[in-house]
């Protein structure tokens, strides 16, 4: 009797605490089935994550390589911003590609897509404020081309939303200036400032971009975009704000109206229209007047100041909320199509058809305070940030269109993204907010802040925080792809080296003098420069070609000039070129500023610079026996 009453006691204990445990566990996030959230974000020394994350650096102008869901760091890439360690804006192709300016304001990420998913071969992104676009190939992870400034535009914030098969990147102008920009008061905004729409086309085969269409827009601030998919391919949204048309204090005077709008551009209509010769130049893009050429675009009203727009995975669903609403607006793609082709609509002043809020939309999901921007799941459920609630929200894309779940973020979200959120095929994974406001989640750095970011696990019916990480200044948008889709190689093969100056024969290093001009072709091979003396004048005009010969992984070389801010880094099988003048006669060192090797602190070398009157010789070969050990360690 008494064993038994024991047994029971001892039994209702144990249910007790299991129950009681394991439930607070959940309630804090702490462990579910998928394991505790330092588990789930746990990637073992030698690992590797199953995602690559790509943040918008901001107003740094670069991009930042996050590994998913360790939320590591794991590298920079440089974009529209010098950066020294890797000479990225110090040799010749890169500050050519530059164009002098040395900085940009990079929003929104857009990794290529093939049938509406992320294919790993390039990366898009905007830098607003110069209204440019930068490729970064996959294959090796740098900035190939950046495009731009794009003519007639000032500033690209809606930009690049890359189309479902890369077609098209966009670009639409935050700020409305007269087109083409010639003197106008301010004050004469509303007869002389227009907008621009801008489609990019995109080389199927390596991704060049180059001019497509522009469609003159109202002045109105036009400001986030995304590309049609499934049934609504072909056609690319944008919203704006500011349909009051007002130049000052737009704080107040572009609150006014009820509603403003996203547009709806139908980009082959808009590019067949050019083809077929009904674009005027302007500043060198071929520019469609929407009075003229009718069919390419339409507006649909968005309450309240609208900022992003997104397009649900199926592409049936165009999704804007205003600011200033409580609400996700959700449009249907059919609906509109159906009011275009029963030509309900009226004609604004631009002569753009205006569609009926009532015949567009779909349904109104009560939300909470400052919705932003929307991403999707694999579960047909939708993740809306709320910038003034601090909060993300969980709404499911269909009847009975309600809010599902919620989850506070810190603080101020402003985008989030959710793993291949924006694609066909979202794998419904993971969310990350992007916080504006860190405040007191880090420790205390001074006034300069760190942004806040945030993992949160979406595979359960409820969210769940796993882990904050720092980011620098200042991430806006962030797109999350597969680790397996993105294959790059590393190490660049020499023998295919066709950089004009490369040298890929010992025999060949050399100085080459003719008038003021030298031309310097030097090896970098652990841990040598060939050659590593180099004579010059007073004044010369110095171009350095270095080829690193090295076809190991991971052994870069750098190539830093003392007194001077000449510094680079060259990749196995990489030549790069730099400019340096001669300062007055002296000596004047030059090392490798990347650690390279054991003897890493050896490799270095001088230049000798002769006085004016002192000639050196025009063609200067390094010592034979140097030459051959060379050639050697190449065949190595
Ligand atoms: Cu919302 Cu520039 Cu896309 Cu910032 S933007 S948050
Ligand atoms: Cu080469 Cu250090």
């Amino acid at each position: 009797m008494k064993r038994w009453l024991a047994v029971i006691v001892i039994g209702l204990a144990a249910l007790w605490a299991s129950v009681h445990l394991s439930g607070c566990a959940t309630a804090n996030g702490a462990r579910s089935a998928r394991g505790s959230a330092a588990e789930r974000v746990y990637v073992k020394p030698g690992e590797h994550d199953a995602y690559y994350a790509f943040f918008s650096g901001g107003h740094s102008g670069q991009i930042f390589v996050y590994g998913m869901p360790s939320c590591r760091h794991i590298t920079t890439i440089p974009v529209f911003t010098p950066e020294p360690a890797v000479g990225y804006g110090y040799d010749e192709e890169t500050k050519a590609m530059l164009g002098g300016r040395t900085w940009g304001d990079a929003h929104h990420p857009g990794l290529s897509e093939t049938d509406g998913d992320y294919d790993g071969r390039w990366l898009f992104i905007n830098d607003m404020v110069s209204a440019r676009i930068a490729r970064i190939d996959l294959s090796d992870f740098k900035t190939h081309q950046i495009y731009g400034p794009i003519p007639n535009l000032s500033a690209a914030h809606a930009c690049p939303f890359p189309t479902p098969n890369t077609e098209y990147v966009f670009a639409a102008s935050r700020f409305s200036a007269p087109v083409p920009n010639t003197y106008s008061k301010v004050e004469d905004y509303k007869q002389t400032f227009k907008g621009i729409v801008a489609g990019i086309k995109v080389d199927p085969k390596d991704g060049t971009m180059s001019m497509g269409f522009e469609i003159l827009m109202p002045p109105f601030d036009w400001d986030l975009s995304d590309a049609g998919k499934g049934p609504s391919a072909g056609w690319q949204f944008f919203t704006c704000y500011n349909s009051e048309e007002a130049y000052d204090s737009l704080e107040v005077k572009a609150s006014q109206n009820e509603m403003d709008y996203f547009a709806a551009v139908d980009w082959r209509a808009a590019q067949k229209a050019v083809d077929e010769g009904k674009a005027k130049q302007i500043g060198g893009a071929p520019v469609l007047d929407p009075k003229d050429v009718k069919g390419i675009v339409y507006l649909v009203p968005v309450p309240k100041s609208p900022h992003g727009v997104d397009v649900n995975p199926t592409g049936e669903f165009v999704c804007c909320s205003g600011k200033l609403q409580a609400e996700v607006n959700v449009y249907s793609f059919k609906k509109i199509q159906d009011a275009i082709a029963a030509k309900k609509y009226t004609e604004n002043a631009f002569g753009i058809p205006v569609l009926a809020y009532d015949d567009c939309l779909e349904a109104k999901v009560p939300i909470g305070l400052g919705p932003l921007h929307t991403q999707f799941d694999d579960k047909g459920n939708a993740y809306t940030s709320l910038f003034l609630d601090s909060q993300i929200a969980k709404w499911k894309v269909g009847p009975p269109w309600n809010v599902i779940d919620k989850i506070d973020v810190y603080y101020s979200i402003g985008h989030l993204m959710a793993s291949e959120g924006d694609t066909r095929h979202p794998t419904g994974e993971y969310v990350v907010a992007l916080d504006k406001l860190s405040k007191d989640r880090y420790l205390n750095v001074g006034p300069t802040h760190p942004e806040a970011a945030q993992l949160i696990d979406i595979r359960g019916p409820k969210m769940e925080l796993l882990e904050d990480f720092p980011t620098y200044l200042e991430p806006h948008y962030a797109q999350m792809i597969k680790a397996d889709k993105v294959k790059p190689f590393t190490v660049y093969p020499l023998d295919k080296n066709d950089k004009p100056g490369a040298v890929k024969k010992a025999e060949d290093a050399r100085v080459e003098k003719h008038g003021n001009r030298v031309d310097v072709y030097m090896v970098a091979v652990r841990s040598h420069f060939t050659p590593d003396v180099v004579r010059v004048n007073e004044g010369d005009d110095v171009w350095f070609h270095v080829t690193n010969v090295e076809q190991d992984d991971d052994i870069a070389h750098g190539f830093g000039i003392l007194n001077s801010s000449n510094n680079m880094q060259i990749e196995p099988g990489e030549t790069k070129t730099m400019h340096w003048v001669a300062g007055k006669a002296g000596i004047n060192p030059f090392y490798c500023s990347n650690f390279c090797s054991a003897l890493h602190q050896e490799m270095q070398g001088y230049i000798e610079i002769r006085p004016k009157g002192q000639p050196v010789a025009n063609l200067q070969r390094p010592d034979p026996k140097r030459v051959a050990e060379v050639a050697a360690l190449m065949k190595e």
